[in-house]
């Protein structure tokens, strides 16, 4: 089975440390890339780590995950970001992406605006992490190996 791990993160992100560290903290995203990075290599998997501010983009990469070079990914984290709560063109995709997806949130979304409360990622993921910052990555992480182990058992 492939050790990839594709960990995709939506609009704004790129911007994440910068601006409103009371909601979403002071680690960058390039910071998130290397816990996460690490955090996979404990597990023995590798992370692809990428952001985007276009929804057909991440949309692509999502299609695209089975067939990643050399051995396709094995699951996918998602951080949607604002597309989250929009987009059912991300949630299509991840629906057929036949791969295990892991939802995360920096921030806690339920504690926040209404217009947060939903999330359509959700319908496709098998679990959702939020409200614990940068470490939600290592934590997904963490997940993401469980099932994946689970899998090969
Ligand atoms: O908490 C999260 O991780 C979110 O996915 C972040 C999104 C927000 O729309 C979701 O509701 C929850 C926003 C990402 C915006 O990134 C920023 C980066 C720097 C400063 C402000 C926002």
């Amino acid at each position: 089975m492939s050790r990839v791990i594709l960990v995709l993160n939506g609009p704004n992100l790129n911007t994440l440390g910068q601006r409103e560290p009371d909601i979403y903290g002071r680690t960058s995203l390039e910071d998130i890339k290397g816990l996460t990075t690490a955090r996979a290599k404990t597990h023995g998997l590798e992370a692809d780590f990428r952001q985007s501010n276009e929804e057909g983009e991440l949309v692509s990469w999502i299609q695209g995950a089975r067939t990643l070079s050399p051995g396709g990914a094995a699951g996918i984290v998602i951080n949607a970001a604002a597309y989250t709560h929009t987009s059912v063109a991300i949630l299509d995709a991840l629906l057929s992406c036949g791969l295990p997806v892991i939802e995360v949130h920096l921030s806690n979304i339920y504690k926040r605006e209404e217009f947060r409360h939903h999330s359509f990622v959700s319908k496709a993921a098998t679990g959702v992490i939020c409200g614990f910052g940068a470490q939600g990555y290592e934590l997904a992480v963490d997940a993401m190996a469980n099932l994946l182990k689970a899998k090969t058992a």
